[in-house]
């Protein structure tokens, strides 16, 4: 069992998605995330154990891109290799089979179209044991809010990568607090500094989405 937590691990932190992938050049004609999950699971190993090898190998490349040891393509290959795992856990996510930790509400806030931070957030998000509810681009703050009476008890997240929609950013964080006091709101993006998170009174931002799961494990339940 241990064997496929390591070596899914490591094909997460490593970026070996498929056995047929040129990259990384050392892992060569090696299985990738994929086939490993798929052997494993043909094996009757726990798909839990499989999730657990997610979790250990963007942990991985979580620490390696905040001390700067890996840069964005990495981080985005690494989640190439997790969803191929992921992608033979959905069933037991979605029977229910797999228990996930909580919930986490996402989007890109109004005005602003820009995704792939996003996207990379919510699959690092869901490879960290979470179901995530991605409400999509340009989220008017009723949608947010919306969402966060559908879903009680989740956290949420908003991403913003223009300074021209930060105060929009700005306009949903506050109603979201002041609807609903006590639910964490994390933010994200290029242009989002502790400063400005502080100031709007949200709880947390991070340029480093392994970071938002720490923060998850941290604040969920
Ligand atoms: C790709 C891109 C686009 C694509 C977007 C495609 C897509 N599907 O997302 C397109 C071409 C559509 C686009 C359009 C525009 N863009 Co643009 N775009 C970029 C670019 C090159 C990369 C952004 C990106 O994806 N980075 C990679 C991801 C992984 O990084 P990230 O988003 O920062 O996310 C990371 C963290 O910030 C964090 N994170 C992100 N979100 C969240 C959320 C949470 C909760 C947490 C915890 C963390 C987190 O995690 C991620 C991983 O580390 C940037 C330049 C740059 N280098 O940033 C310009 C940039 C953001 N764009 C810019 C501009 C001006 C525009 C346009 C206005 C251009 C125009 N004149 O039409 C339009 C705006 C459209 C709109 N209304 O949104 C400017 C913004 C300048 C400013 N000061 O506001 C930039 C900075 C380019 C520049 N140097 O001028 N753009």
């Amino acid at each position: 069992m241990e064997e496929y937590v390591e070596r899914i691990a490591m094909c997460i932190a490593r970026g070996k998605v498929y056995r047929s992938a040129p990259y990384p050049p050392d892992m060569k004609d090696q299985d990738g995330a994929d086939e490993v999950a798929a052997d494993a699971l043909k094996r009757g190993i726990q798909p839990a154990i499989l999730l657990e090898g997610c979790m250990r190998g963007m942990d991985k490349i979580g620490k390696d891109f905040s001390e700067k040891r890996a840069a964005v393509t990495n981080l985005v290959i690494s989640a190439a290799a997790m969803n191929a795992v992921l992608k033979h856990i959905k069933p037991f996510l979605e029977s229910g089979e797999v228990k996930r930790k909580g919930k986490f509400v996402i989007g890109t806030v109004s005005g602003d179209l820009h995704d792939i931070g996003k996207n990379l957030v919510s699959m690092i998000v869901t490879g960290g044991g979470f179901e995530v509810i991605d409400l999509g681009v340009d989220v008017p703050t009723s949608t947010f809010l919306g969402a966060l009476a559908q879903h009680p008890g989740c956290i949420v997240g908003l991403s913003a990568l223009l300074t021209i929609t930060m105060p929009n950013m700005e306009k949903s964080v506050r109603a979201i607090k002041e609807a609903y006091p006590d639910i964490k709101v994390m933010i994200g993006g290029a242009p989002i500094t502790d400063g400005f998170c502080t100031r709007i009174g949200a709880d947390f931002t991070s340029h480093n989405p392994h970071e938002a799961v720490e923060y998850l494990n941290r604040n969920v339940g």
